[in-house]
């Protein structure tokens, strides 16, 4: 239980320092994205150093720890064979926590699969294997038959040719 306590001082106090560390950078003009402040509101975010008086542009403001990811996503779609609901959930949860992974939708009616995603970290390869290895197929992964053949039977969808 203390350790517990522990850890949530420590990541308490780990947030507090980033934040002072952007609003250094604000201060310090390095890093022009970092405050959106000018003149008054500028200094006053300087001498206070804390968050809501220096924030950080756009999505970057959400979520501190990934500002280096969301810089170059990459977003693909392609075709993932399906029929339903569950479908959908099957194939969106392959990729739910695949590192660099952001975003990952399938629409039931086109089957068409989207996915933004961090490629330095993931290739969209193994994102179209991770798919195929819960039984769905793509134009370019075949699932292996008996992961199909155990699929729900309103899932077992129309195989592509192959
Ligand atoms: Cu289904």
């Amino acid at each position: 239980m203390k350790k517990l306590v522990l850890m949530f001082f420590l990541a308490v106090a780990g947030m507090a320092v980033a934040n002072a560390q952007t609003a250094k950078a604000c201060c310090a003009g390095k890093d022009k994205t970092a405050c959106t402040k000018e003149g008054a509101a500028k200094a006053a975010c300087c001498a206070k150093a804390d968050k809501a008086s220096c924030a950080k542009m756009g999505a970057a403001s959400s979520d501190a720890g990934s500002t280096a990811a969301t810089a170059s996503l990459t977003t693909e779609t392609f075709k993932v064979y399906g029929n339903c609901g569950m479908c959908k959930r099957k194939i969106e949860g392959a990729l739910s926590d695949v590192e660099g992974v952001q975003y990952a939708s399938w629409d039931v009616d086109s089957k068409v699969m989207t996915v933004k995603y961090d490629a330095g970290a993931v290739k969209l390869d193994d994102l179209k294997a991770r798919i195929a290895a819960v039984g769905y197929d793509s134009e370019t992964h075949r699932a292996p038959d008996e992961v199909y053949n155990s699929l729900h039977g309103c899932c077992q969808y129309e195989r592509p040719k192959g």
